[in-house]
């Protein structure tokens, strides 16, 4: 009997561990042979521990599991309780296009052997019988734009890279993760390590880097052992190393641990910290593409846009450009939270909209109260009511209405919030944040929380002063941390203007 339990952090901090334990004393009770594969998530949080169990017509679900259902997973498994049916015809499931996470949550996140029967390691070999422009160029046509946050197009700063003069260049793999509502970065380390390998060995050969370094945070323990794990793993198989995969380039990486402050997720503050030194936002330019990490050019992309890589070596740019809408191309992995009824990660083609995302899949709040508003992209990510649910899910899209995408955060708020309590929060977020380079950002967002406690005392002469601050903030700021903290502040501001004026009726 073959089992799937998940290694995965959210699945453990819900008793995935215990279930795991209860599996193998119930087997041993009754004598039943059986092997329990920790895997990655399949997505459905609201579902985990999700365990799953081989039978002849596939994989059969049942969650969420506790300890006492167990015992019950022996008598017979259609009559189980918890059976949900089978895992891939689950509606979330089927519903998805899975292109980066295609293996995740099926495989053994740490066996080769697995993750090559999955179509693991095709790209890499593609990519080593292609020239490095060459490769740069498959990944510019495939469209394929960061999704650490800023959507910069992923060819054009490969090709920084590879056109700068320099006998060391790095991969650095911003795995920082600090945006509310996310977790798919920690997810594909988790439950899918090698695809990232993969994908920043890739970046390595196409732009003459040797080295690579995956700078994570301190709160993401799991996903650090099974990426040291999965790296020994490579290294010991011969995909990373001096001759990578029996060829002429030689590729290594590690990983690099930070102690988790937000702002240490911005690029040139990750490098400064990665230095060894304070966090600060470094002034651009000059661009880390040219003088990154020790002054030497770097590729510095989030662990999404790496991991996608070997999906578009393997089946094609065209294949991937061809998912997707306008400039937004290929698929983004959606993560849902909040007062939401079904959470957890969607990998979908860009250009679903953002009603069907939050009504639809996400099946509305878990209070069962109507949905007051979606915060999409993270703590900078502008809030949308539900007047603004039919903007396609795409870069253009949300820029369009002065939001955002981000690295795909979603978190759903129902009518009993207070938006001015949300402005403050965002305002309040940046003043403890702020690496403290700027003084708009430094200052700003103090000044920004102190008017926005006059307006909630009543005094709503302060709401210009709110308006004036945050284009100072905007315009202002050296980093996108000061410089889009205004999104969250003037989308609340615009779109419940009603909380901002009740604060002033109830102080009357
Ligand atoms: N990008 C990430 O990939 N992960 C992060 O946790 C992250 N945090 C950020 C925090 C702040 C305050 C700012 C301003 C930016 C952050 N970014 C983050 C964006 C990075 O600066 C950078 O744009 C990104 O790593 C580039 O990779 P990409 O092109 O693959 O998206």
């Amino acid at each position: 009997m073959k089992i799937w339990v998940p290694l995965d952090s959210a699945a453990v901090a819900l008793g995935a561990d215990d279930v795991a334990d209860a599996i193998t004393a119930e087997a041993a009770k009754r004598g039943v042979d059986i092997t329990i594969v920790r895997n990655g998530s399949r997505g459905m949080v609201w579902l985990e521990p999700l365990v799953e169990v081989a039978t002849d017509d596939g994989r059969l679900a049942f969650g969420p599991m506790e300890p006492e259902d167990v015992a019950a997973l022996f008598d017979g498994l259609e009559s189980h309780p918890k059976a949900l049916g089978l895992t891939e015809e689950l509606p979330w499931m089927v519903r998805q296009t899975r292109l980066t996470f295609a293996r995740c949550g099926i495989i053994d996140p740490l066996s080769l052997h697995d993750y090559e029967l999955h179509h693991g390691l095709k790209g890499l070999k593609r990519a080593l019988s292609m020239a490095p422009a060459e490769i740069v160029q498959e990944v510019t046509d495939s469209g394929l734009r960061g999704r650490g946050g800023a959507g910069f197009p992923t060819g054009i700063k490969w090709k920084t890279v590879h056109d700068a003069a320099g006998p060391q260049k790095y991969i650095v793999c911003n795995a920082d993760e600090g945006d509310s509502a996310t977790f798919a970065d920690r997810m594909l380390m988790e439950g899918d390590p090698f695809t990232l390998i993969e994908g920043m060995a890739i970046a390595g050969i196409a732009v003459g880097a040797t080295k690579g370094y995956i700078y994570t945070r301190s709160e993401y323990p799991v996903a650090i052992s099974q990426f040291q794990k999965a790296i020994e793993i490579a290294r010991r198989e011969g995909i990373l190393g001096p001759r990578v995969m029996g060829s002429d380039y030689s590729f290594d990486m590690e990983v690099r641990v930070g102690a988790g402050a937000y702002v240490c997720g911005e690029e040139t503050s990750l490098l400064n910290s990665m230095e060894g030194k304070r966090a600060v936002v470094r002034a651009k330019p000059p661009l880390p593409a040219l003088e990154g990490f020790m002054g030497k050019p770097t590729v510095v992309n989030n662990v999404i846009s790496l991991a996608s890589v070997p999906v578009i070596m393997d089946r094609g740019a065209a294949f991937y450009k061809n998912y997707g809408m306008g400039r937004s191309h290929g698929t983004m992995a959606l993560q849902i939270a909040g007062n939401v009824k079904y959470g957890g990660l969607f990998e979908t083609a860009f250009g679903l909209s953002l009603g069907e995302i939050v009504e639809d899949i996400a099946g509305g709040t878990a209070s069962g109260r109507p949905v007051k508003a979606v915060q999409v992209g993270g703590p900078l990510g502008a809030w949308f009511p539900p007047a603004l649910f039919d903007t396609p899910f795409t870069y253009e899209d949300f820029a369009a209405k002065d939001g955002l995408i981000g690295h795909a955060g979603l978190t759903i708020a129902d009518d009993s919030t207070d938006m001015l309590k949300m402005a403050r929060f965002a305002m309040e977020f940046c003043a403890i944040e702020s690496c403290g380079k700027c003084t708009p950002c430094r200052i700003g967002a103090v000044r920004g929380v102190e008017t926005l406690d006059r307006v909630a005392a009543g005094d709503t002469s302060g709401l210009p002063l709110i308006t004036d601050l945050c284009n100072t903030m905007k315009s202002g700021s050296l980093c996108a941390l000061g410089g889009f903290t205004p999104y969250p502040v003037l989308s609340a501001l615009t779109h419940f203007p009603d909380d901002f004026a009740t604060a002033k009726e109830a102080a009357e």
